[in-house]
């Protein structure tokens, strides 16, 4: 039996825009539940956009289980399911408020809960000051926790199931599982070994058609794998077609490029895609933290934030991922991430003389980044020591 065995823990999600907040809490949900034996609710205020990362979910239903999961429709501000049942652990996922009727339960509860709120991934320094910190409630006889995932010791890392490394090793090792995977994801067998293969997963970028027309006139193939997503309407440009026609299931060609556009898959069926791919092109939280996992290159589209708050952020990230690189491909890899977060213009050949430096770099950091442990586990570990 797992060690925490029948803890109740209740999340709650409230979507601001696209997938990063529902997918950083149902990876965190799924994990608690299948390797701690946690009972875990999630309360979502938005199951359209949860159902696109989770097709068996049923956007009409108010209550449902899925994967051992029970899944509330959350009717913000004050739903809290039909129960006012209070969990052992209380997780508040980027600062969404818990609705005060529940707050009211959790205080009347013979034990109180321990009351978390699971802030978004930043690697920058001050991460690690407030990682853990408390804030007493004004009212109630109640403290909340701040967890603050991050890229550095002293935070609480970044979500990594224990079956990961297993699973991307047997892909890699397997020609037959690659060469099924392309043909049932693009309809065509795995490129040769000449080809430099693309996942591009991203915002709109004003960056991507001077890429674009670089990708075309690169002297060895390019294969282009994009979700269909906010960046599909420019490829569609790109390529001379209407708006919508670069539609999941269609590839085109210009020069050394052919792209596919790829239908949106479930969330645990995304791996793959970072693992068929030289270099990954990835976004916002959970996606960027993937290809942290894959060990292969990427290029980070980071959330962009008014007044450019994100720059900062970019670097910090940069700091720890790059920093042991040598200066030329540090630079050039900066320079890069720089563009396509609209500071200057990608140089793909410049980008392309350092790969073997960024390959070597990416695995490096792969296995500095697990030796923070995984979130949930570091979650779990800190609500045992508070439930105690
Ligand atoms: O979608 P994102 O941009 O999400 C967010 C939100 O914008 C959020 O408000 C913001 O604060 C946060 O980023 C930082 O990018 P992210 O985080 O990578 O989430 C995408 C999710 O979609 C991730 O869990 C992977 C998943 N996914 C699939 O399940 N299938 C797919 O085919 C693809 C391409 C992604």
């Amino acid at each position: 039996m797992p060690a925490n065995a029948g803890i109740a823990c209740d999340i709650f999600c409230a979507v601001i825009d696209n997938f990063g907040d529902i997918g950083v809490c149902w990876r965190l949900a799924r994990q608690l539940s299948s390797e701690h034996g946690w009972q875990v609710r999630v309360f979502v205020d938005d199951l359209h956009a949860f159902q696109k990362l989770c097709p068996a979910l049923d956007v009409d239903r108010s209550r449902q289980t899925v994967s051992g999961i029970v899944v509330e429709h959350w009717h913000e501000p004050a739903h809290v399911g039909d129960t006012l049942e209070v969990a052992d652990v209380v997780i508040e996922a980027f600062g969404c408020e818990v609705p005060h009727v529940y707050v009211a339960a959790m205080a009347r509860r013979e034990s109180a809960p321990v009351w978390l709120n699971l802030e978004y991934l930043s690697a920058e320094d001050w991460v690690a000051d407030f990682h853990l910190r408390q804030s007493p409630h004004p009212r109630y006889p109640l403290t909340k926790t701040f967890f603050f995932p991050g890229l550095g010791a002293g935070t609480g890392g970044v979500l990594k199931e224990r079956h990961l490394d297993a699973a991307r090793a047997a892909f890699e090792a397997s020609p037959q599982t690659r060469d099924a995977w392309w043909r049932q994801t693009t309809g065509q067998p795995a490129p040769g070994p000449d080809s430099t293969v693309i996942s591009l997963f991203s915002y709109e970028n004003p960056a991507v058609d001077s890429l674009l027309d670089q990708w075309r006139d690169n002297p060895t193939p390019i294969v282009l794998l994009v979700p269909e997503g906010r960046i599909s309407g420019a490829a569609a440009r790109f390529f001379g077609l209407p708006p919508t026609s670069f539609a999941a299931g269609s590839h085109v060609e210009r020069g050394s490029l052919r792209a596919h556009a790829l239908a949106f898959t479930e969330q645990p069926a995304y791996d793959a895609l970072l693992w068929a791919s030289h270099l990954n092109f990835v976004r916002g939280e959970d996606s960027f933290v993937r290809a942290q996992w894959a060990a292969r290159p990427f290029v980070w589209h980071i959330y962009p934030q008014a007044d450019a708050a994100h720059l900062p952020k970019l670097d910090a990230a940069l700091a720890h991922y790059a920093g042991p690189m040598p200066a030329e491909a540090h630079a050039a890899l900066a320079r890069f991430w720089h563009a396509w977060n609209g500071v200057g213009n990608p140089d793909w050949a410049d980008f392309q003389r350092h790969r073997a430096t960024l390959e070597r770099r990416a695995a490096e950091w792969a296995l500095e980044l697990a030796a923070l442990g995984d979130l949930a586990g570091n979650l779990a570990g800190f609500t045992k020591s508070q439930l105690k």
